[in-house]
């Protein structure tokens, strides 16, 4: 098998940029670890950016965001003694829009199966090889399928397999650094058929720690408190887990909130991580398999996304202008953008969370950013202006 561009990961990251190479006609061949059905009963992202819809529009992706998504012109903070709603539309004339992961990349997998595009479900043992060479020679990936030991040779590799994916692994250890923070906490999230408690989204900061009220539409509601990372699932009764949440929100809401037996529950650690360079040779990285913040800020997605338009305007430049130049500076001009998310969701994380080890100094620290924030236009307009997206 021969292609321009092997994407290994069949993720959001993957199949966008498959797409969007598809609509520029450059070739490109998906390789994912999963089962298709596995990808798509993954529960996770729920706010997008303007960026990722402009980006999906771009690669005439069909969405149903008319139908199913839902515009937010603002959110709302909760603290101790109060609230504050950070209206976007206000502070940067730009909502954000509810529509879960799953349905993006059921949208994509969609596109793609439209288009007769190449997606190889199932591979085992990835194998990139040859990714250092400079000059015309090409690079190759082997695998396995059905059995057989199968290779692609290719022009590049897009690394889009997520934070446990092996592309990162091929980048030298001597040429790569890496930068990491383990938060010592997780989000126990739950998944319920309950209309939302409020039509926008509730970051809550409380004394038993962070919670957020989030939804997919109006009958359906995603809910997360910050849990120790010793907990397990099976011992969070969807009582306790309600019990826990009215305990943490605002007690206006506490009082009318719906609760009903969940349909997914499950804990996600959180940690901030970036591989520096975001390239080596013919590898390109792109999303998870590059960078990981944690979900406070909405801009784990948001980010992959941004990272797949900044390689597809490369891969667009070398196919059809022959100018490689963007190519040869992407890590760099994507990493600008990666930390400038990965702070605003190590801000974000830090408001709003309860630190175990945090003394009464830092308390008092928080509260005061806290009440900074609710004070000041201009802080919420920062806070603002990072939620829906900073500029591509
Ligand atoms: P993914 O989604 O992990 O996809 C990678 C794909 O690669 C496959 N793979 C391999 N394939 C072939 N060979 C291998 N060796 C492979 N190893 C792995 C995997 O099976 C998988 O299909 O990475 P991608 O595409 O970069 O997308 C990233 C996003 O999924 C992620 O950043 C977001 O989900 C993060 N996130 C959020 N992001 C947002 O922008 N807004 C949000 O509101 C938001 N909320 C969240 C989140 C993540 C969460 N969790 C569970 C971590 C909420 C949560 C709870
Ligand atoms: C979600 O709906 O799953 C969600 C929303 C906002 C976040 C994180 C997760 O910051």
């Amino acid at each position: 098998m021969r292609t321009q561009v092997c994407i290994v990961g069949g993720g959001p990251s993957g199949l966008l940029l498959a797409q969007l190479c598809h609509v520029a006609g450059i070739d490109a061949v998906v390789l994912e670890r999963r089962k298709r059905e596995h990808v798509l009963a993954r529960i996770r992202a729920g706010v997008l950016e303007q960026g990722l819809l402009r980006l999906l529009e771009e690669a005439k992706v069909p969405t149903r965001m008319d139908s199913h998504g839902y515009p937010h012109d603002g959110t709302v903070l909760s603290f101790a003694d109060g609230e504050v709603r950070i209206d976007f539309r206000a502070h940067t004339e730009t909502p954000v829009m509810v529509y879960g992961q799953t349905e993006v990349t059921r949208d994509l997998y969609e596109a793609r199966d439209a288009t007769g595009g190449v997606t190889l479900h199932e591979v085992e043992d990835v194998e990139i090889g040859n990714a250092d060479l400079e000059g015309d020679a090409g690079c190759t990936v082997s695998f396995t399928h059905d059995g057989t030991r199968k290779e692609i040779a290719c022009d590049y590799v897009a690394g889009c397999d997520g934070f446990h994916g092996v592309s990162r692994q091929n980048i030298p250890v001597e040429k790569r650094q890496e930068f990491e923070r383990i938060y010592p906490f997780g989000w126990l999230g739950i998944l319920s058929e309950t209309p939302p408690v409020h039509h926008e989204l509730i970051y809550a900061n409380s004394a038993h720690g962070f919670a957020l009220c989030s939804m997919r539409n109006e009958s359906l509601s995603r809910y997360y408190v910050q849990c120790p990372l010793t907990d397990k699932v099976e011992g969070w009764s969807d009582e306790a887990f309600w019990d826990e949440l009215r305990r943490r929100i605002p007690a206006r809401h506490a009082e009318t909130l719906v609760t009903g037996p969940s349909i997914e529950k499950s804990i996600a650690p959180l940690r901030s991580f970036v591989c520096e360079p975001m390239q080596y040779g013919r590898l390109f990285l792109a999303g998870d398999a590059a960078h990981i913040v944690p979900p406070t800020g909405a801009k784990g997605l948001n980010t992959a996304a941004s990272d797949v338009h900044y390689l597809f305007q490369a891969l667009k430049a070398r196919y059809q202008e022959a100018d490689s130049a963007a190519l040869a500076t992407y890590s760099e001009t994507a990493l600008r953008r990666v930390w400038k998310t990965q702070r605003f969701s190590w801000w974000m994380t830090k408001l709003l969370h309860r630190f175990p080890d945090t003394d009464e100094y830092e308390l008092r620290i928080q509260r005061a950013e806290i009440e900074h924030l609710a004070t000041t236009p201009a802080a919420q307009a920062t806070l603002a202006i990072n939620y829906v997206g900073l500029p591509y």
